[in-house]
């Protein structure tokens, strides 16, 4: 059976949802947050970071967008994402690696802000760049989002629930829904959604 390592309003929440949505069992193990890692954990999150992933077969992997495009693949008939080959399958590569390689780092610098200076004065400026950043990532997926109901493709993807995780953890929730209108659009939708709407009881995104 699959494992995986998650934390309530933690990134487990996108594969939490994958597993929900595939309708495949997992175990659910909640790691608490702490400084103080222990040396079992470390061993598969070396950044002691979740969420992390076990395959059946034992493997262990880290990295949320990863692990979800890894469940994507191993469950095909959950149209998680567009298959290889597929038109909108670049889309989908391009738009999971945009937001865990721009938006995700942005929301970390902005909660982790001391870890991204040596000078200790220096944390509310690297919050105010970390917001200017998200503004200017989240703008990009608006644009794209235009006329458009889903982030690719004809349907809904675990990209888009991905993206509801993400706009979820704006530190300035309010101003982002009106600033980014395409991206509130899915995101409204997707709040109403059965299955995220239930996650959401744990989770506490919105
Ligand atoms: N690149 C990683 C980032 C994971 C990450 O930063 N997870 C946060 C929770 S959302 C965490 O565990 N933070 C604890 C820490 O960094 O000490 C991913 O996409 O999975």
């Amino acid at each position: 059976m699959y494992k995986l390592y998650t934390r309530p309003g933690s990134g487990g929440f996108a594969a939490e949802a994958a597993f929900l949505l595939a309708g495949e069992p997992f175990e659910h193990i909640d790691v608490a947050k702490t400084d103080k890692p222990d040396a079992a954990f470390l061993a598969i999150s070396p950044l002691n970071q979740v969420p992390v992933l076990t395959l059946p077969d034992g493997h262990t992997m880290t990295e949320s967008a990863a692990i979800c495009m890894a469940l994507a693949e191993r469950h095909p008939e959950a149209a998680l994402a567009p298959q290889a080959g597929a038109p909108a399958r670049a889309d989908f590569l391009r738009w999971m690696a945009f937001m865990s390689s721009a938006l995700y780092p942005a929301v970390l610098r902005f909660y982790y802000a001391h870890r991204y200076s040596a000078d200790d004065g220096a944390k509310a400026g690297v919050r105010k760049a970390a917001i200017a950043e998200l503004d200017r990532d989240f703008a990009v997926v608006d644009k794209v989002l235009a006329g458009r109901q889903w982030l690719v493709g004809e349907g809904m993807t675990i990209a888009d629930i991905y993206l509801l995780m993400l706009f979820s953890w704006h530190p300035e929730a309010d101003r982002a829904r009106q600033a980014f209108a395409n991206v509130e659009r899915l995101c409204a939708g997707l709040r109403d959604h059965p299955v995220l709407a239930k996650l959401n009881a744990s989770h506490e995104m919105w």
